[in-house]
């Protein structure tokens, strides 16, 4: 053999969207995104992940932005980029499941309005809840002329999670028409040599391109995309280096400098990565300053290695036991919580299922009686509503927690009646743009307050405007 074959590691960009949801609470506001579009559109990524996950949430909520307009604006900066978002399959970027028309018309509006890659997943790795979003995705993409399905698999540890199982799946993503697969490892559970093996098992199982997502907090995230490339894994995912590490993503210019004249090299200019890097620095200096980012995330946690559980979840954790003042019982949950998965037919731990073992352990551990109160959620996962486990749930818990009531086995969509008519007429009174009643259905209370936010501030505009011919400036 001569020379090797060039084969350039291709790099999805996360500043805009999980490195500041990992690191600050996805507190980061469009306008402070907007200025370096500009640069971040000239590096050559494969894509730049800009929306989705809790960007839509924080946005309504706490910066009260629409986020609609967010990817309006990103999507004019960003000419030559393609834009992606994050997906929760049936349950699109909310915490439950959806009927099939909310799905469509998400999907619809999203590429409408800039996305062009969709990572679509689901807690449980049921294919099932996948498929919706993914038969809208190609259905629009014809018609916008935008639009790439990527399945994402949640990646997590336990005996059913063989290389056959994870191979097998690959295989059924490629036939339910995926334009390629992610593994989606939302703990940093994914350590170098196994994503080795896992990547060249997946890679003789299909031919759909292979990107790889971690998070740093185990500490092992670089090596892991080391061993991913060399394995041939196709995209990675880091994070510019002031927004990566810790719970976020590897640093985008390190990785780059890795594989620098090798057959991976990405081509990027590391000077121009350094210019966007002493963009986004002083603002990670300002949110260590006001608390928005706390030093503890920026370490590394091998509790994640111990305990399986993503870094969000164990924030989220440690506040419900707070405003219980219980916080000594860290530990007692911390070790409940694989009990609890394993109950509910050991499932990965991501939104929204994280959350769900999460809560219901902390309840299990306080009550002092195992499954004594049951959340609303975790009484949906036994019915069956978020779909199968990969193994059996267990059945000493159905009969504790839902005697008698019945339990399905189909894809709970198919049991949902259309929703799209009804969302509208709750909020027809505020709708200004059809996005708002997408916004409206993921987020009710949130997104009506933001429509009374947001007439209240029109309102004001237009008496300020109207009493500045009187020569009155009412405040
Ligand atoms: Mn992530």
């Amino acid at each position: 053999m001569s020379e090797q074959v060039k084969k350039p590691i291709k790099i999805t960009e996360t500043i805009l969207r999980d490195a500041h949801q990992s690191l600050i609470a996805t507190r980061m506001p469009t306008e402070f995104m907007l200025p370096i579009v500009d640069k971040m559109d000239q590096v050559g990524y494969h894509s730049v992940e800009c929306w989705g996950g809790a960007t839509f949430d924080a946005s309504l909520r706490f910066l009260k932005e629409d986020p609609w307009d967010r990817l309006r604006k990103l999507r004019d900066g960003f000419k030559h980029t393609k834009l992606q978002m994050l997906f929760r399959g049936q349950n699109i970027l909310g915490y439950r499941p959806y009927a099939d028309d909310v799905v469509e018309n998400f999907v619809q509006k999203s590429i409408a309005n800039g996305i062009d890659i969709i990572r679509i997943f689901d807690c449980f790795n049921d294919l099932r809840n996948l498929q919706a979003a993914v038969d809208a995705t190609n259905k629009f993409k014809v018609q916008e002329g935008r639009g790439h399905a990527q399945v994402a698999l949640s990646y997590t540890l336990g005996d059913a999670y063989t290389l056959e199982y994870w191979m097998n799946t690959a295989k059924r993503i490629e036939e339910m028409g995926a334009d390629s697969i992610c593994i989606k490892d939302m703990a940093g559970l994914l350590v170098p040599y196994k994503a080795s093996e896992m990547i060249k098992a997946m890679k003789s199982a299909t031919k759909l391109p292979i990107q790889l997502h971690t998070h740093y907090t185990s500490g092992v995230a670089s090596m892991t995309y080391l061993k991913a490339v060399e394995a041939g894994v196709d995209v990675i995912d880091t994070a510019m280096s002031p927004f990566a590490l810790g719970t976020s993503q590897p640093a985008t210019e390190v990785m780059v400098e890795t594989f620098r004249g090798t057959p991976y090299d990405t081509g990027f200019d590391q000077n121009l990565l350094a210019e966007i890097a002493d963009y986004f620095r002083p603002y990670r200096d300002e949110c260590l300053k006001n608390g928005l980012l706390n030093p503890k995330v920026m370490g590394v946690d091998i509790k994640t290695l111990l305990y399986q559980v993503p870094g969000g979840m164990l924030s989220n954790m440690v506040s419900q036991l707070k405003e219980q003042n219980a916080e000594d019982r860290y530990y007692d949950v911390l070790q409940e919580i694989p009990r609890v998965r394993k109950d509910l037919g050991e499932p990965p731990l991501v939104t929204p299922s994280s959350q769900i073992v999460g809560t219901q352990a902390v309840f299990n551990v306080l009550m002092g009686e195992r499954y004594k109160m049951a959340t609303k959620e975790t009484k949906a996962v036994l019915r069956g509503e978020y779909g199968q486990t990969i193994k059996p749930m267990s059945q000493e818990v159905v009969d504790k927690v839902i005697p008698g009531e019945e339990r399905i086995t189909c894809r709970y969509a198919d049991l949902l009646e259309n929703e799209m008519d009804k969302l509208e007429s709750e909020m027809k009174e505020y709708k200004q743009q059809d996005e708002d009643v997408l916004s409206y259905a993921l987020f009710p209370q949130v997104a009506m307050d933001f429509f009374k936010y947001r007439q209240a501030q029109q309102e004001k505009v237009d008496m300020t405007q109207a009493d500045t011919k009187n020569g009155a400036y009412p405040v």
